[in-house]
């Protein structure tokens, strides 16, 4: 579609205010929040991605990028988010120690809020004590925790054996996704459950927190 061509076309160009309206368009449009979401920001952010890797753009350009795609989110947070709806379970969020890539842990937050969860959000390049920290502290069902770097994933093992040996062990879920994270690199480490993408990630943490 010609509008989420479009999106995903000024995402590229990191053009945040064409984005932002753009976004409001399809959104005023009827079009399905999913669809402006996959086919317009994760499309032009996922080309960026490409080019990033083959050295045709740079740090720069795709720091531009995502402040564009984050405005199209922000957007569409209160149509992920749905109001007035009794926390169902608590979740600690958090990029790993090391890892300021915060695009896709944003996308499980919202994602996660939007199923009725209270995410407490810590940001990035969190310790794994913080994490363990904050679960206390809120009670949590879930710690959730996201890396992009196969050199970041490797805390998140860590993070299992602190929490092994924490109050926690045994009363806290721990979840873990991330472009390098696989289901076979969760069971190597101990970890409870592995998700592909923020909307499994939230429909799992659901259910964890339900069960
Ligand atoms: Co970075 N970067 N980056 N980067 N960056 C990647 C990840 C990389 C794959 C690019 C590449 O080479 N192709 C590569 C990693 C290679 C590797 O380790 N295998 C890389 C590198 C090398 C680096 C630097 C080292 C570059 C440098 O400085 N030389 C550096 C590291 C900085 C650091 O963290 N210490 C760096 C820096 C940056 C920027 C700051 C410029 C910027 C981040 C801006 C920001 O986040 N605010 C950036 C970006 C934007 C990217 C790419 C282009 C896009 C990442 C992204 O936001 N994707 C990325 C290439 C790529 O992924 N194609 C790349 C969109 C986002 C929605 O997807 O985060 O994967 P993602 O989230 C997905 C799923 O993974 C999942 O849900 C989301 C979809 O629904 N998910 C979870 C995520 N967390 C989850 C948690 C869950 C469940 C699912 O449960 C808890």
């Amino acid at each position: 579609m010609e509008l989420l061509r479009e999106i995903s076309e000024n995402l590229q160009k990191g053009r945040a205010k064409n984005v932002k309206e753009l976004v409001q368009k399809a959104i005023d449009e009827g079009i399905e929040v999913n669809r402006i979401l996959e086919e317009g920001l994760l499309h032009g952010m996922n080309i960026i991605g490409e080019k990033f890797k083959n050295n045709e753009v740079y740090v720069p350009d795709v720091l531009i990028a995502a402040r564009a795609m984050n405005t199209g989110t922000e957007l569409l947070k209160p149509l992920l988010v749905s109001s007035g709806v009794k926390a169902k379970g608590k979740v600690v969020l958090g990029t790993v120690k090391g890892d300021l890539h915060d695009i896709g842990k944003n996308l499980v937050r919202m994602m996660m809020e939007g199923k009725g969860l209270e995410v407490i959000d810590l940001g990035v390049d969190v310790p794994a004590e913080r994490f363990i920290d904050a679960a206390m502290e809120n009670n949590a069902d879930i710690i959730a925790c996201s890396a992009l770097l196969t050199t970041t994933m490797i805390e998140m093992e860590n993070i299992v054996q602190k929490v092994k040996e924490s109050p926690l062990a045994g009363k806290v879920k721990i979840m873990i996704g991330g472009a390098p994270v696989t289901d076979n690199f969760r069971a190597s480490i101990g970890a409870d459950i592995y998700t592909p993408d923020a909307a499994a990630a939230a429909e799992a943490a659901l259910n964890a927190c339900i069960a």
